[in-house]
């Protein structure tokens, strides 16, 4: 029998209504952490919520970018499902339908104060475009949240602002934000044409509108009072949250809370600047880290660490030059952002969506590791399961109550995990076998230093004797390639 941490007989509890705080970090390698063996860099909270929890080792975001994954986790429907779930621009529309019953409106249903911190990347306002100089309708509100703190998209796109509960912070009327994803607007300089103005220049994409000496994706001008200071996102981050939490101490709550780190542009506050020996990539782990610290301390110091969930992971796997010269391979030393596995961010191979994912909640939850297969799909249902929320007819379609599991009681695998590159190629994994369906997209991006895992033909790897996906064994197998097909496909259509 499984026991609990006190030597109680390990159950899922009926009725408990813990707080829940669902860490999102982005871009965060199943290496770069030093509770999953890194030994060039420390990450001492983010061990230590290890350390008092449940560790997963075989966890799987939905999909290998972030917009797609954040889709799948509030909604528990697959992205690929639907059209315009891939990396959204800044200025997109809300792309989660206001229809769409999410693991937000399940909480807020439940009784939960719902709020949303830090970055968003699933657009804010109506078809057509965000108009920044309004309130922001349909936004997080419209989904679920009663709070919302978000970069709109990610820190490389414009535009570089946050917005609270709709509206763009610090804005000044008199200096509307225009944004555009086609063409220049205003006359802000921009990378391609002033490079010399950079402290910090692109090694792909990234040259449009520089603000704070940084060049972007995509053109802005005006809100000049509102821009953002990149050393200041954690802080504002973190400072949020822990606002969020303070605020809601006497009631349940759920704080859905995206980190900006380890996304690019990675710029470390001073504290953190030049403190890894691993340049800015590790210092921004580094200073990830340090947000988590915050947000166990303020639970430690409001007394509510013990019947809170916090569920920390990260988005999709690892990017290490993602667009910007930050020397971030060649300041590797040894570092393996990816662990032993293959590809990284954007692939369909295993580093793409295999992600770290740890659990505590010390009222409940045992120390220990999680061997089972997992999927980020199954955390809405498994929510929803723990706090007793009905859902309606048609909610979270690809979700699987998988509690016991989450909460480190049960071990049991998920029967299969659908994983999700950048072109919506799709693998499945089960029983101990990866089956990619074929593609004719390219197969590596950015001169060739991301492998994608697209091929024409169909590829068969035996994860559970070759993790590293080194040996494609469709050609010696062919029945299992039939049947993993077969059920991809079941899967695709059972909608
Ligand atoms: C890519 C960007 C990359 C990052 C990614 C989204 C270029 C060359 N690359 O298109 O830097 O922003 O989109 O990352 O522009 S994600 O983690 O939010 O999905
Ligand atoms: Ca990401």
């Amino acid at each position: 029998m499984l026991t609990g941490c006190a030597g109680q007989p390990a159950t899922v509890p009926q009725g408990a209504r813990p707080n829940v705080i669902f860490i999102f970090s982005d871009d965060l390698g199943i290496g770069d952490l030093s509770c999953y063996g890194a030994s060039k860099i420390s990450t001492p909270n983010i061990d230590r919520l290890a350390s008092q929890g449940q560790r997963f080792t075989d966890a799987y975001a939905t999909s290998a970018t972030s917009t797609p994954s954040r889709f799948g986790l509030l909604t528990g429907m697959y992205p690929w499902r639907l059209p315009n779930t891939q990396i959204a621009p800044g200025n997109s529309e809300l792309i989660i339908d206001t229809a769409c019953y999410t693991l937000a409106d399940a909480l807020h249903a439940a009784g939960y104060a719902t709020g949303a911190v830090g970055k968003w990347h699933l657009g804010l306002g109506p078809a057509g475009g965000t108009d920044f100089n309004v309130e922001i309708r349909p936004r997080a509100y419209d989904i679920g949240f009663d709070y919302e703190y978000l970069i709109p998209a990610t820190v490389d796109r414009v535009p570089c602002v946050f917005v609270e509960n709709g509206r763009v912070v610090g804005l000044d009327p008199d200096d509307p934000i225009e944004v555009n994803y086609d063409h220049k607007v205003g006359d802000w300089p921009t990378g391609a044409e002033n490079p010399e103005l950079l402290k910090l220049r692109p090694s792909h994409g990234h040259d449009n509108t520089i603000v704070n000496g940084i060049s972007r994706i995509g053109w802005m001008t005006g809100g000049r009072s509102a821009l953002w200071v990149d050393e200041g996102i954690a802080d504002t981050i973190a400072l949020k949250a822990t606002q969020f939490i303070a605020r809601h101490r006497d009631e349940p709550f759920f704080l859905y809370m995206g980190t900006n780190d380890v996304h690019v542009p990675r710029v470390p506050h001073p504290r953190f600047a030049g403190k890894s020996g691993m340049g800015t990539r590790g210092d921004v782990i580094l200073q990830l880290d340090w947000t988590v610290g915050e947000v166990m301390r303020t639970l430690d110091s409001l007394g509510l660490a013990e019947n809170t969930l916090v569920i920390f992971t990260s988005d999709n796997g690892p990017a290490i030059d993602d667009g910007y010269q930050d020397e971030a391979f060649m300041r590797l030393g040894g570092h393996t952002p990816s662990g032993v596995y293959r590809g990284g961010k954007y692939s369909l191979y295993e580093a793409g969506t295999r992600v770290p994912l740890l659990v505590r909640w010390p009222a409940v939850v045992p120390r220990g590791e999680q061997p089972a297969l997992f999927s980020q799909i199954d955390v809405y249902r498994s929510l929803a399961t723990l706090v007793g929320a009905e859902l309606p007819e048609g909610a979270a379609p690809d979700s699987h109550d998988h509690l016991p599991e989450l909460l480190g009681v049960g071990h049991a695998d998920r029967e299969y995990v659908i994983q999700q590159n950048r072109q919506n190629t799709l693998a499945i994994l089960k029983d101990g076998w990866k089956y990619f369906e074929p593609s004719d997209k390219q197969s590596y991006e950015y001169r060739k230093s991301v492998e994608l895992g697209n091929a024409p033909v169909p590829q068969l790897y035996r994860v559970s004797k070759d993790p590293c996906e080194r040996r494609d064994v469709a050609a010696q197998y062919p029945e299992i390639v039939e049947k993993l097909a077969a059920e991809l496909e079941r899967v695709k259509n059972e909608r």
